[in-house]
């Protein structure tokens, strides 16, 4: 039995745009949830994991599989629909999961042949029986599943063309802001898998550099960083000699054992989001964990850099509370807290998510022609209204915050600072190119995109 797992892709994430920059090599990440379901496979599949992101194949020229299974971010949906529909023009079921299948199911379930949403541990190896036997079902409600004893990821079956392996070691995270999905889909709860495992399946990544996609390592509570030391403390044990990024939020300053137990244990950069420089911003979408403690941010990111850790870190424009000004201002507050890097993202509503229901009820949501503008839902393109600015405006605010931020006068400061405290100074200035580089594919983008959609936005 022949078994296509594709991760499909999405030509408008300038981020990982390789042709428009060679900087984006570094930044395409793998489809780390179609390697867990080939750890869930049985050996009487035959595994092919096709990832778009690494160029678009003529599928017709392949052999004919037996099962399909796509995964799709929101902003890969349409992709994901034509995929689809070749394989089943030819008759092949196709089986749709993840995020988009799981908020959206009507739009998938009405064009696939069969959905899993939530997490898919409990309810694969049935799918594969059940098309084994071609007796596939519509759905399949896989909810929060068990993480304890989950096999490894398949490490093995993609190509190695990829700077970063990935693995995840927990779900979950113990906020819920009003932009992501994250707590809507994998439940309020913070899980965690088993160290031993985690350790296990870290010594089988090919990869010197890993991304740890969990949404936050470290947690808020005691217990949650408490089991984090213990996780990194495991992984200095087993001498696993890897170097490895992840996010997690910005209490991770605030223990210095921590700190130094992630050092040893690979940690090299992590991603911190921000999301606004002012406190009523952080209200608005709900992350008042930021403001806690009276929180000095520069000198919790220094503490982190203290240990040779990039800080990159991610802001939102387009809230309520954003006026003109906000960009060069999200530019200042990031240089000013000594960031490594800063990503900033346009507010998006995000099927699922708190922000999308509250700007369904306000009329908020501009490019709403579901599901053909759902590819403009990288964060990289705005397609809501904003309160106090116009499309052009917000365009505006997000290109004047990366070239100021991404100045050549910041690069340089910023990677003499590197070199100077021999911080990661090769990571960082390949990530500062590629992000300046990225302006230049971003200006052509919005032009493009304003003339198209301007007056979806009035
Ligand atoms: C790592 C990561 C990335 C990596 C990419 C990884 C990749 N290639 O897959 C990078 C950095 C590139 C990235 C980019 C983006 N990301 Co991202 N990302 C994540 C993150 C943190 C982890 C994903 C992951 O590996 N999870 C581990 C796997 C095991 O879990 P899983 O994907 O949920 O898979 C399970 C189930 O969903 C299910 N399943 C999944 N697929 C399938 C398929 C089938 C057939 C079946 C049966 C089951 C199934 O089974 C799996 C096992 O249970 C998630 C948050 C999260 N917790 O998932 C956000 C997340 C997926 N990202 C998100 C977003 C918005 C983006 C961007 C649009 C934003 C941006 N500009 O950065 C881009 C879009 C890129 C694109 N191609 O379009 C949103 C997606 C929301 C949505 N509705 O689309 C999430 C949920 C975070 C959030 N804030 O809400 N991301
Ligand atoms: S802290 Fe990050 S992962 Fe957690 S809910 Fe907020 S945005 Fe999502």
């Amino acid at each position: 039995m022949r078994l296509y797992l594709i991760n499909p892709s999405n030509p408008l994430v300038s981020i990982i745009n390789i042709e428009e920059s060679r900087w984006n090599r570094f930044r395409v990440w793998k489809p780390l949830n179609l390697m867990v379901l080939a750890g869930l496979t049985s050996p009487e599949w035959e595994i092919t994991i096709i990832d778009e992101n690494l160029g678009v194949p003529d599928y017709s020229t392949m052999v004919r599989p037996d099962l399909v299974g796509i995964t799709a971010f929101t902003s890969q949906a349409n992709r994901a629909y034509e995929i689809a529909a070749h394989f089943r023009n030819l008759g092949v079921p196709v089986v749709m999961g993840g995020i988009h299948a799981t908020m959206c199911l009507d739009e998938v379930m009405a064009r696939v042949d069969s959905v899993v949403t939530g997490e898919a541990e409990s309810f694969w190896p049935q799918v594969l029986e059940d098309a084994r036997k071609n007796n596939i079902k519509p759905l399949y409600e896989g909810g929060i599943a068990d993480i304890n004893n989950i096999p490894p990821a398949r490490h093995d079956l993609l190509p190695p063309a990829y700077a970063f392996g990935a693995i995840q070691t927990s779900r979950g995270c113990p906020l819920n802001c009003s932009f992501c999905s994250v707590t809507a889909f994998n439940g309020s709860l913070y899980r965690h898998r088993p160290i031993e495992d985690v350790v296990r399946e870290f010594q089988l990544i090919r990869e010197k550099l890993v991304l740890v996609v969990d949404d936050n390592l470290i947690g808020t509570r005691s217990d949650h960083i408490a089991r984090a030391k213990e996780l990194f403390r495991a992984m200095v044990k087993a001498n696993i000699q890897k170097e490895w990024v992840t996010q997690a939020t910005i209490n991770f300053a605030d223990d210095e054992e921590l700190l130094m137990l992630a050092v040893k244990a690979g940690c090299r950069g992590v991603f911190i989001g921000f999301e606004s420089p002012t406190p009523e911003g952080l209200m608005e979408i709900g992350k008042k964990f930021n403001l806690l403690k009276g929180r000095d941010f520069r000198a919790s990111v220094q503490r982190i850099q203290h240990h040779d850790i990039l800080v990159a870190g991610s802001f939102i424009i387009g809230l309520d509370v954003d006026e003109p000004g906000i960009g060069a201002r999200i530019a200042e507050v990031a240089s000013q807290y000594g960031l490594d890097s800063l990503n900033v993202l346009f507010l998006t509503p995000l099927p699922g998510t708190c922000l999308w229901d509250q700007m369904k009820l306000e009329n908020g949501i501009a490019l709403d022609s579901f599901p053909e503008d759902w590819r403009y839902y990288t964060l990289t393109y705005p397609v809501a209204r904003s309160k106090h600015l116009t499309l052009d405006g917000i365009i505006h605010e997000m290109l004047t915050c990366s070239r100021n931020f991404y100045s050549l006068w910041g690069i340089l400061r910023r990677e003499c600072s590197n070199l100077w405290n021999r911080r990661q100074p090769l990571i960082n200035i390949v990530t500062n190119l590629s992000y300046r580089s990225n302006i230049r594919v971003d200006c052509k983008a919005y032009a493009k995109f304003s003339q198209q959609h301007g007056h979806r936005f009035i």
